[in-house]
């Protein structure tokens, strides 16, 4: 499995394309595969799209589609139908439109509908979500029909989300759900080529319903500019949670431990935090086992050979804090800042597995601890 995780980090397509069939179908090989990822990585803007049926969602995802691959940018769609039990119309009708995104590689596209419990979709949808992340994918749109509990539990995944509306909706408003308002980042009138979206965007402001407005006419392209511009708003001032805005954040701590296995019996076992995925890392000959605590996470430290830099660690000071990691948002400037001041940064910023640029800055400036410097995002 480590072998496909890691084609998939490189971008390669068909591997990916096995991997989300594998999702699709609760196939066991897409819980391995995505536990050899683990989890998403994070570069992808994930971008929700729900709304009633007809509202034009798909219309939208294609326009903003075309406008993200006019920048340059790759994109996945995952196309979510929960009211249906095959492949419902809907669906059928988007993979029509879709066809005209068909023969260019920087569009992945897969539909998905319900076969029963609307939860197992919610998971799939996680996963593919996590596998085009991994894979590199600037954009992944996620569109799903409804404005149930189902369709919210969906669009959760996601890092920005547009619930669509229609003029004319009027006592629609009310029946829409609670849940959808919280979850709501934009609101977008699309159709706003027929009447009454004045008098739609007056009774969400009476019925409370406060998150910015876009409107649109997705046939005509209309409107799509903002809506992503508003879209990438929302994730820049939501991702860094608390965390002031060009600052550090610890990213992982590195335990050098003998065994990993043993290790795992007490941080997965005892102390019960999930093992996110492992992986070998060639250039450090390190065996690692990740951890996700919070944001943040523990990484487990087998030396895969005696004579490798946690090998002569362990034998010199026994197992232990190996090392902090911290994310920089520029990690040239951040060496160039520390070298001027006299730290002793080793070596020169490098790729690691994942395709992150890190470098380590010497116990002897930092408080006896090695430091492990990341830049920020995966570019
Ligand atoms: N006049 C007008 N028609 C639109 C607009 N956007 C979409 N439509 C039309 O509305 C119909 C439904 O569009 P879709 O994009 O399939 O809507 P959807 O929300 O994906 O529909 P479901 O997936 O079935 O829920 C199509 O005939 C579109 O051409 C718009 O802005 N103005
Ligand atoms: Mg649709």
């Amino acid at each position: 499995m480590q072998d496909w995780a890691r084609r998939i980090r490189e971008g390669d397509s068909r591997a990916l394309a096995r991997a989300a069939t594998w999702v699709e179908d609760g196939d066991p090989r897409a819980a391995r595969v995505l536990d050899s990822l683990g989890g998403r990585p994070g570069h992808s803007l994930v971008i929700g799209v729900t709304g009633p049926p007809g509202a034009g969602k798909s219309t939208l995802v294609d326009r903003m589609a075309r406008e993200l691959r006019a920048r340059g940018r790759t994109l996945g769609i995952v196309a979510v139908d929960p009211s249906s039990s095959v492949s419902g119309g809907a669906i059928l009708g988007d993979r029509i439109r879709m066809q005209a995104h068909h023969s260019d590689p920087g569009i992945f596209i897969r539909s998905m509908a319900s076969r029963g419990a609307s939860g197992g979709l919610a998971r799939k949808t996680a996963g593919l979500v996590a596998l085009l992340d991994a894979s590199g994918k600037d954009v992944v749109i996620v569109e799903t029909v409804g404005v149930g509990q189902a369709e919210i539990e969906i669009v959760k995944v996601a890092d920005a989300v547009a619930v669509v509306l229609v003029p004319g909706m009027g006592d629609d408003v009310q029946a829409i759900k609670a849940g959808i308002l919280e979850i709501a980042d934009v609101f977008v009138i699309n159709k706003a080529d027929h009447p009454g979206a004045d008098r739609l965007e007056v009774e969400m402001e009476a019925a409370g319903w406060s998150a910015p407005v876009v409107r649109t006419v997705a046939t005509e392209g209309t409107g799509v500019d903002e809506l992503l511009a508003t879209l990438e708003k929302v994730r820049r001032t939501a991702r860094p949670r608390g965390e002031p805005e060009g600052g550090c954040r610890i990213d992982h701590l590195g335990i050098a431990v003998r065994s990993i296995e043993a290790a795992l019996r007490f941080y997965r076992d005892q102390l019960g935090l999930p093992l996110g995925g492992r992986e070998t890392v060639e250039q450090e000959r390190v065996r690692v086992a990740m951890l996700p605590a919070g944001q943040p996470r523990i990484e487990l430290l087998e030396p895969a050979e005696p004579d490798s830099p946690v090998g002569r660690f362990l034998e010199k000071r026994g197992e232990g804090l190996h090392h902090v990691a911290l994310t920089v948002p520029d990690l040239e400037a951040a060496v160039a800042r520390l070298r001027a001041a006299g730290a002793r940064v080793l070596d020169e910023p490098r790729r690691g597995a994942g395709g992150h640029r890190y470098v380590f800055v010497h116990p002897s400036s930092t408080g006896g601890v090695l430091l492990e410097l990341i830049q920020e995002g995966n570019e």
